[in-house]
């Protein structure tokens, strides 16, 4: 991607990047929607993300041109202000309004952008162009950010500018991932502990299949979920769903009036158990064929208590299950979006030819599906 990136931005800008930089997207593989409760969540960064070609400019403009979106905008950095409609902008200009808010001095920069992450496909493609561009300018303007304020800007951007109200996971994972592990992450405290994840060693593999699925509504649902947990946590007395202990959890959950609430905090509280569940079994040196039913569990709970996932992923959830993964659930925010599945080295191939022929026999569209791999986050290319 890198000629690319260089390519067009020496056509639309007419002189040479002062650098060229990376971030990655992600996947999840447990603890989903348990990042704005204060929980446990366990991503890891993908080899698949945004490169960046930044030249800095001191002039206050922001010049920025998107292979994926075919057009270069320009904007003056103070025009940046929560409540515009900037669109696939936003995650770019966003970062200026949050590193101003910071009091951090933005200069102004000519960016050409291209990502090799599928949009909608639930793999954070959108932290990924928020962390580059974050990284790029704190290593241009010299603001010398460490990885947890980069991860800040990002998700001040989405959730102030882009109006997206999203936890802090992805841009952790985009800024924190290194080749090899997992991140098991406290959203509360912040906490990255990396846990190494080596599924070869096993003769293991992590699939990813997109289940194509139109993220119909995504914004509203998103947001509807977060006020159901706040609206939980306040009926059972506790600053977030995090703070209710999993002993006697049925009991502490039947004295809720409301069934909907009861089933949302249920999801929370066991998903954020099952990552420390998943990454002690990680940790412990033993066979990782035993996350599998964790995975499993994860998808049925998203899909009953927390109600995220939708038909087409479902049905590849099965499949892929049934075809001999030895578990399998959703990634992401849901509505949509991709299936991981932990499936034994060679047989990848056909495991993902049952997902297709379900696909495509409930006359869904033709998912696509990749081997995934832990790879390092944010960085400098050169
Ligand atoms: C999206 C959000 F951006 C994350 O913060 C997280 O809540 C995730 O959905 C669900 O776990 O990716």
């Amino acid at each position: 991607m890198q000629d690319s990136v260089l390519a067009s931005f020496r056509s639309e800008f007419g002189a040479s990047p002062d650098g060229f930089w990376f971030a990655p997207g992600r996947v999840n593989l447990i603890g989903e929607h348990t990042d704005y409760n204060d929980g446990f969540v366990l991503p890891m960064a993908l080899p698949l993300g945004t490169v960046a070609a930044v030249r800095r400019r001191d002039d206050g403009v922001l010049r920025v041109h998107s292979a994926e979106a075919r057009e270069t905008r320009t904007i003056t950095l103070s025009e940046v202000a929560p409540g515009g409609d900037l669109g696939w902008l936003s995650y770019v200009a966003g970062v200026a309004w949050a590193a101003g808010e910071q009091g951090l001095d933005v200069p102004g920069f000519d960016i050409s952008l291209e990502a090799n992450l599928l949009q909608g496909a639930g793999l954070s493609s959108s932290a990924s162009l928020s962390c580059v561009t974050a990284k790029a300018w704190s290593d241009l303007a010299e603001w010398g950010l460490d990885g947890d304020a980069i991860a800040a800007l990002g998700r001040t951007a989405e959730n102030e500018i882009a109006g997206a109200p999203t936890g802090v996971m992805d841009q952790l994972a985009s800024v924190h991932g290194r080749a090899g592990h997992a991140m098991k992450i406290d959203t509360r405290s912040i906490d990255v502990e990396q846990i190494p994840f080596d599924l070869a060693a096993q003769g293991l593999s992590l699939l990813v299949v997109d289940s194509r699925a139109p993220h119909a509504l995504v914004d509203g649902e998103y947001a509807e979920r977060r006020a159901s947990c706040r609206e939980a946590a306040l009926m059972l007395g506790v600053p977030a769903l995090r703070d209710v202990p999993l002993d006697g959890l049925d009991e502490t959950l039947g004295r809720m009036k409301s069934d909907l609430l009861r089933r949302r905090a249920r999801h929370i509280i066991t998903d954020s158990a099952r990552v420390l569940e998943v990454s002690g079994l990680m940790q412990d040196g033993g066979d990782v064929r035993r996350i599998g039913p964790l995975l499993n569990d994860s998808h049925a709970s998203m899909r009953d208590d927390f109600e995220i996932t939708v038909p087409q992923v479902d049905v590849l959830q099965e499949a892929l299950v049934s075809a001999g993964a030895h578990g399998a659930r959703m990634t992401g925010g849901g509505f949509g979006g991709s299936v991981i599945a932990l499936v034994d080295a060679g047989s990848e191939d056909w495991i993902i030819e049952a997902a297709h022929q379900a696909a495509t026999a409930h006359g869904y569209d033709e998912p696509t599906g990749f081997v995934a791999t832990a790879a390092d986050g944010a960085h400098r290319l050169r």
